[in-house]
């Protein structure tokens, strides 16, 4: 018996006696921080969530559904069962051809490093050619999707994530009666084929899953969603098992909480705020609080916040809500200051193309970035907890300031910092600033005008390791 048989075997008398090992058998906390490296160094990705309910719009017989919230939600919202919704979506999900290359250039040309987009979303409707599936892109549109977009992702220089939901609205065997809390469009229904078997929806999801993780090339990121309390993790979709199978295929993989729903693994409620500032490794990598940025950082704790341009994820044509610029690159800036990073959606429309509004604002933030990105990529938490005039990053022995509030005396005090500078600059032009450090801090002598009225970033290298008081 070879030693590797051996490990297995003991992984597999472990988990079956419910003793779990670590997240990646064996890796050490170094080994860890490299897997994470080039995640924690990113700080910006685009999401996207893309499939059936796109062409629909959020419009169902002709009438908005809704115009704020999910409308990748539609076949909910509307409780139409999954052929009645296949019926309709099919017709209207027409991917016109290179789609994904504008995808891949629009979150290039913002500063994006990476990209994670629905695999599969609620809906169940796979846009991978699966072998175990006939609702699948393969079948009904005769391409590979998954396919196309990451030779265009790869193509930028761009990391991959697949969001791969586990809740799935199609699978006839998938036992939505399991849970309260779970949302499915015939909740409270009788299941209509007699008894269902969970059992064989997991054989399933962990076959699309082992499809997709085969078959792609390197996959960066997996993003699970999603569990709730009361059906979750190991019971709800064999979840150990699914994460040793993702990692055994990519191991330099990075995962989300979501197979989970428990303190543990970083979550507090129900709620997409509810996160806890916790996560044992063996439930994911990161934790994920979605459509919200929390009030501190969270040392020792990797997350991202999850965040749309309007109200929803899946395209609609009725949401005008779009955030402003301003609101787009402060969050930004406001996440990178606690050590999180910015997972930000767009909802193509049916035929894969982006937005006008989208575009518009992935290319600001972009413009931003061009001249900024050197106090967000790869930087890490701000040194103080509270900056009236806006927000700081570190990286080593440089400090950037970023101003939102320029200061109307030309004259911006860094409270507490001790530690003198070599020099400070405008990051924007390269401008050098005069910088003096007093009992209060650091004085730094600004121009009468703000570079960039929305965030103007100062460089201030300092002449040793940083001391705040
Ligand atoms: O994929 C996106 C969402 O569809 C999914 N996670 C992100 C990344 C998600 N699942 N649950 N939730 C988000 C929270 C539930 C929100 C709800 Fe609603 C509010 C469910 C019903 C009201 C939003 C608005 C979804 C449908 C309408």
């Amino acid at each position: 018996m070879t030693r590797r048989v051996l490990m297995a075997q003991s992984v597999m008398i472990l988990a079956a006696c419910g003793v779990i090992v670590g997240a990646v058998a064996g890796e050490t906390p170094a080994g860890r921080d490299a897997r994470m490296a080039w995640w924690r160094d990113a700080r910006f990705g685009m999401f996207v969530h893309w499939g059936l309910y796109s062409g629909l719009a959020g419009t169902w017989d002709g009438k908005p559904v809704a115009t704020s919230g999910g409308m990748e939600w539609i076949q909910e919202r509307v409780k139409a069962d999954t052929d009645t919704y296949a019926k309709r979506a099919i017709p209207l999900f027409t991917p016109r051809p290179g789609f994904a290359r504008e995808w891949a250039r629009i979150a290039k040309d913002a500063g994006a490093r990476y990209v994670v987009f629905t695999t599969k979303h609620h809906d169940g409707f796979a846009l991978h050619d699966s072998a175990v599936s006939e609702y699948d892109a393969a079948s009904v549109l005769h391409r590979d999707l998954v396919k196309e977009i990451v030779e265009a992702l790869r193509a930028e220089g761009l990391r991959v994530g697949f969001y791969h939901s586990v809740i799935d609205w199609h699978h006839d065997q998938y036992e939505y009666g399991r849970s309260r809390q779970l949302p499915h469009p015939l909740k409270g229904q009788p299941y209509k084929n007699g008894t269902r078997d969970h059992q064989q929806y997991l054989a399933y999801l962990h076959q699309e899953v082992n499809e997709l993780l085969s078959k792609y090339g390197p996959v960066d990121i997996m993003w699970w969603d999603y569990s709730a309390q009361d059906f979750q993790g190991q019971e709800a979709w064999r979840a150990f098992d699914l994460m040793q199978l993702t990692r055994s295929k990519q191991p330099g993989i990075i995962m989300n909480n979501r197979l989970f729903r428990t303190p543990e693994a970083g979550w507090k409620s129900m709620g997409t705020e509810g996160y806890a500032a916790s996560l044992d490794p063996k439930y994911g990598d990161f934790i994920t609080p979605e459509q919200h940025i929390p009030d501190t950082g969270m040392p020792g704790v990797d997350w991202e916040t999850c965040m749309t341009l309007n109200t929803t994820w899946g395209y609609s044509e009725h949401d005008h809500a779009w955030k402003s610029d301003e609101t787009l690159i402060r969050n930004l800036v406001d996440i990178a200051s606690k050590g999180g990073n910015y997972l930000l959606n767009i909802g193509p429309k049916g035929d894969g193309s982006v937005p006008d509004e989208s575009v518009r604002s992935m290319h600001a933030i972009g413009a931003w970035m061009t001249v900024n990105g050197e106090a967000i990529y790869g930087t890490r938490a701000s040194l103080f907890s509270r900056l009236t005039w806006g927000r700081s990053t570190t990286k080593g022995r440089t400090v950037y300031l970023h101003v939102f509030d320029w200061p109307a005396d030309s004259t911006l005090t860094v409270p507490g910092l001790m530690t003198r500078a070599k020099a400070a600059r405008l990051l924007a032009g390269g401008v050098p600033l005069e910088a003096t450090t007093t009992a209060a801090g650091l004085v730094l002598k600004l121009p009468a005008r703000a570079p960039d009225p929305i965030a103007s970033v100062i460089t201030v290298e300092l002449d040793g390791a940083p001391t705040v008081k």
